[in-house]
């Protein structure tokens, strides 16, 4: 499968996206009703020591070694060696993306571009893929101004081959206006971790 189409479906999830619920649950739920790709996020609030870290992310990479879902760690290189993951991906603030293509040469790799100026100071030659967003407002993000439909379009336009995934805010109800802006995939945290009913909303995402 092209990297484009597995971005279609990018499930996002740490410890502290779970409430109540097992991480290992949702995850396998999440699988079996459509997701195409993962990446494990433990950040902010409630999330895991390192050691458990380690522990849980094991035990999602398996999982998802098991149903051949690729495994995606955000941020933490040393997770990405340790969990032997598929790919890694990095924000503008975190390790720049020419050291992450020295260190994993032949992973995946993703980088968060929300504007223009983030755009212009990218060396998208070491990058495999684009996360762009806040596309709307989220709770998973509140104190990030969205950036909207327009950043997909724009980003769009000026790449027209780029594996781009939006992010931030989309719902089962607003997935489709995000592929229509040209987007390849959609990515999500809450709108799965948080469903009631994962197999539902996997399905009309
Ligand atoms: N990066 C930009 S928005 C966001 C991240 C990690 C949070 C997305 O979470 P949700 O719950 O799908 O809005
Ligand atoms: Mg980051």
């Amino acid at each position: 499968m092209t990297l484009k189409k597995r971005l279609r479906k990018y499930f996002i999830m740490g410890s502290q996206d779970c409430g109540k619920r097992k991480p290992e649950d949702i995850l396998r739920e999440a699988i079996r009703s459509g997701i195409t790709i993962f990446q494990y996020r433990e950040k902010g609030e409630g999330s895991l020591s390192e050691k458990d870290q380690l522990e849980l992310g094991q035990r999602l990479r398996n999982i998802c070694s098991e149903h051949h879902i690729p495994f995606i760690v955000n941020d933490n290189l040393t997770l990405v060696k340790q969990l032997d993951a598929d790919g890694v991906h990095v924000g503008q603030n975190d390790t720049p993306v020419s050291i992450v293509r020295d260190m994993f040469p032949d992973k995946i790799i993703g980088l968060s571009i929300s504007n223009k100026v983030e755009l212009e100071q990218s060396s998208l030659e070491h990058v495999n893929y684009v996360g762009a967003g806040p596309v709307f407002q989220t709770m998973t993000k509140p104190d990030k101004k969205p950036v909207g439909l327009e950043w997909i379009k724009t980003l769009r336009d000026l790449h027209p081959k780029l594996p781009i995934v939006g992010i931030g805010g989309i719902t089962s109800h607003n997935a489709g206006q995000v592929l229509e802006a040209g987007a390849d995939g959609v990515a999500v945290i809450s709108a799965i971790a948080q469903a009631r009913d994962i197999h539902s909303i996997v399905n009309k995402l």
